[in-house]
């Protein structure tokens, strides 16, 4: 992470963040997350990586699919480059600890908080009273998920930012309403070229595993044909590249595969437009297929690897599990004391 990013005193730097299994990887959760775990991994912090199992069912999951899409993210966190042995990795529901800390913190968000939180809207859509009172209460768990592990810096990309936010809201009022300095007030940490990949389709949305198009999205475990198709055939304007990033403005499609290129490329996209400024779209895609494709294929290859030995990524999972537990529980233990619970 770039200096400049606040430490809250008396707390160990320590990086938490979480992805959902709740469907394959994709290009916006490699970029956005995977990618930057495993640099900030090499930096000085402790990390604590999740797969928030809890989280997505909170909108419906087949449960097959869930348990392999779970499995394939702990691959996927593993052929990105998180190292079991240097960083935390685990799985949400086997921390019974989340669920607990969870609740208290449902007492302490306010109902005002959460319904301005634009992913319970975006998800929600019109039809709030139909929605699980799980997703709206899906920030509160968040919350609990950073702050059991006291983390100081959450690494994550723009769309979920409003939720680190409510994280501090809610750290805030806990030690606040308590009279304690307990919970730090930890950072969003927002940072890279493609802090939010858009969908190929529709440069306005977000690119989603849940997105009901395939097209939108280029996923982890594509082969170097879905990729070049994907890219071909991605939304952009008629337009050629402009030499300066002014010049992409208003331009979301054609923006969004400049952004892809640099931060595949680990560009800024000045630098990008430098070298590609001038030419058509029908030059640069093949350019971004064979990048994405160079950077993509060794990391899905690594994962159809490790998905042959399923046993194995429970065996890390478990493991895992042990690890945070440690961090998880005198953290839950203190929490209920302060909030004047018999122990
Ligand atoms: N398009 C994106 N661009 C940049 N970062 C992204 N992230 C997700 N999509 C993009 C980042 O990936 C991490 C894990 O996200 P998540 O899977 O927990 O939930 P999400 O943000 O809701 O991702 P999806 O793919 O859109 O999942 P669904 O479709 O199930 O809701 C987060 O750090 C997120 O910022």
């Amino acid at each position: 992470m770039s200096e400049g990013v606040q430490t809250p005193p008396a707390f160990t730097k320590r990086v938490f963040s979480g992805i959902q299994p709740s469907g394959g990887l994709t290009l916006g959760n490699y970029l956005g997350a995977l990618k930057r775990f495993a640099e900030v991994q090499e930096q000085d912090y402790e990390t604590v990586f999740c797969m928030v199992d809890l989280h997505a069912i909170t909108v419906w999951q087949d449960p097959d699919k869930l348990a392999h899409a779970t499995r394939e993210l702990c691959a996927g966190f593993i052929a990105s480059g998180v190292d079991p042995k240097k960083s935390v990795l685990f799985n949400q529901s086997q921390v019974a600890e989340h669920a607990q800390l969870a609740w208290i913190f449902n007492t302490v968000a306010r109902m005002g908080w959460m319904q301005r939180m634009t992913q319970w809207k975006d998800k929600a859509g019109k039809n709030t009273q139909n929605a699980s009172l799980g997703l709206f209460a899906y920030p509160a768990l968040m919350a609990a998920d950073i702050l059991l592990y006291h983390a100081t810096h959450v690494p994550v990309g723009d769309d979920q930012k409003q939720h680190v936010e409510l994280t501090r809201d809610i750290a805030a009022k806990f030690n606040h309403d308590y009279k304690v300095d307990f919970f730090p007030i930890t950072e969003p940490v927002i940072e890279g070229a493609a802090t939010r990949v858009m969908s190929l389709r529709d440069g306005s949305k977000k690119m989603s595993k849940s997105d009901p198009s395939d097209m939108s999205r280029i996923n982890m475990t594509d082969d170097a044909d879905a990729i070049a198709s994907k890219i071909r055939k991605a939304r952009t304007d008629p337009e050629g590249l402009p030499s300066e990033a002014e010049g992409l403005k208003d331009r979301p499609e054609a923006r969004n595969l400049v952004n892809i290129y640099a931060a595949l490329a680990n560009q800024s996209v000045d630098q990008v437009l430098a070298d590609v400024g001038g030419k058509q779209f029908s030059e640069f895609k093949p350019m971004l297929s064979e990048l994405a494709v160079a950077k993509l294929s060794p990391i899905s290859t690594e994962m159809a690897r490790l998905m042959r030995d399923p046993a194995e990524i429970d065996a890390i999972l478990r493991d895992g599990a042990d690890q945070a537990r440690a961090i998880a529980a005198p953290v839950l233990e203190r929490t209920y004391e302060i909030v004047g619970m018999v122990r």
